[in-house]
């Protein structure tokens, strides 16, 4: 079932039957209460281990996703274009600190989650693995991609672990400014020329299908999920927050005339469910190993920024060691 090399996590899963009985029913009942765990509080050891990846792939995806809009900004059309781009892409690598800061207070250093991320370790969003070609890729990773990121991270904002929550509550604010600005370009192009039209389509088409695989992989195929729920992490499924895009985005694409690359899309009236052609979850597990058109590309630049950033994060520690020295 699963390809792309992909060994399910498992074999080394900390054992919740292991844990403590009456630790695990209080954590639970906090739980089910809706309280927040804070970081100083005891967690099953599969909770953290959890969170850690959870939040570490999170905080790669907003600096990898850097990218691909990155290098638009000096080829944005007109300089409010490049103004708000510039300001969309700082945020990212601003959410990605604030992330990063929440996967600490688990007890990963910020330093192993980088050096994980170079060197393969660890996932980041399978969206940022595809090139930007055009102006038009730009409007659609700002409008649906950021879209698709608001509609999972609203849910899990209202999740179990404060630190996590609040960074979540924060990005979301910025997101819906990051919606604005790619909806303005998408909304641009929809209604200029032929050719800006065209150029648009084809971004759509080239994209629809890694949107798809955004939610990650159907609820039937999804390792982490049921975890992930009962401990209140993830607040919906893969399955349901498609569903939820689809509705959401779904109409406000065919609204401006566009189509979508897939002849089955459609939403049943009977269920109100949204019926699709399942999305090729082969290549979706190519991609997230490390095996789509740009995955090396990404790791690589990511590297260049880690050495050449180097001599900066030792002038801080160097300056942090003078302060914390007490003056004679
Ligand atoms: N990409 O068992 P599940 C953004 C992996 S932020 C790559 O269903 P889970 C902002 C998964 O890790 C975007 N890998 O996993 C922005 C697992 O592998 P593992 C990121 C994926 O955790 C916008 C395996 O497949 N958002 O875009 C993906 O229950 C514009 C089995 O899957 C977040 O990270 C994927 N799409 O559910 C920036 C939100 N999906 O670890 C710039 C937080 C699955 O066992 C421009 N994360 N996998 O080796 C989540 O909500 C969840 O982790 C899911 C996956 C929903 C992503």
């Amino acid at each position: 079932m699963y390809g792309g090399g992909y060994v399910p996590a498992g074999a080394d899963e900390p054992k919740v039957s292991a844990e403590n009985p009456e630790l695990l029913a209080q954590f639970e009942a906090r739980i089910a209460r809706g309280e927040k765990i804070e970081p100083r509080d005891w967690m099953p050891a599969a909770y953290r281990k959890q969170l850690i990846r959870m939040i570490e792939q999170h905080a790669h995806s907003e600096i990898i996703g850097a990218l691909p809009e990155g290098t638009w900004i000096t080829r944005a059309p007109g300089f409010r274009r490049k103004l708000a781009l510039m300001a969309k892409v700082q945020d990212e690598v601003g959410h990605a600190q604030l992330l990063y800061s929440a996967a600490e207070t688990l007890g990963k250093s910020r330093e192993d989650m980088l050096n994980d991320l170079i060197n393969g370790k660890s996932k980041y969003s399978n969206v940022f693995n595809y090139p930007a070609e055009t102006w038009a890729d730009v409007a659609v990773i700002g409008f649906l991609i950021d879209a698709a990121a608001i509609v999972n991270q609203v849910a899990n904002s209202k999740g179990s672990y404060g630190p996590y929550c609040r960074a979540l509550e924060r990005i979301c604010y910025e997101e819906s400014f990051h919606l604005k600005q790619g909806h303005s370009v998408f909304v641009w192009l929809a209604t200029g020329t032929t050719m800006q039209r065209e150029m648009l389509q084809s971004a759509l088409n080239r994209w629809w299908e890694p949107i798809m695989h955004f939610f990650g992989p159907s609820d039937t195929m999804s390792q982490h999920t049921e975890t992930l729920m009962r401990w209140k992490v993830k607040m919906a499924s893969n399955d349901v927050m498609r569903q939820q895009f689809l509705n959401m985005y779904v109409p406000k694409i065919w609204e401006l005339g566009l189509s979508l690359p897939d002849s089955e899309l459609r939403k049943d009236e009977f269920t109100g469910q949204w019926l699709f052609t399942e999305p090729n979850w082969d290549t979706f597990f190519q991609v997230i190993n490390g095996n789509g058109p740009c995955n090396r590309e990404r790791l690589a630049v990511r590297k260049i920024a880690e050495e050449r950033g180097a001599w900066v994060r030792a002038a801080l520690r160097r300056a942090d060691a003078r302060y914390a020295t007490p003056l004679a």
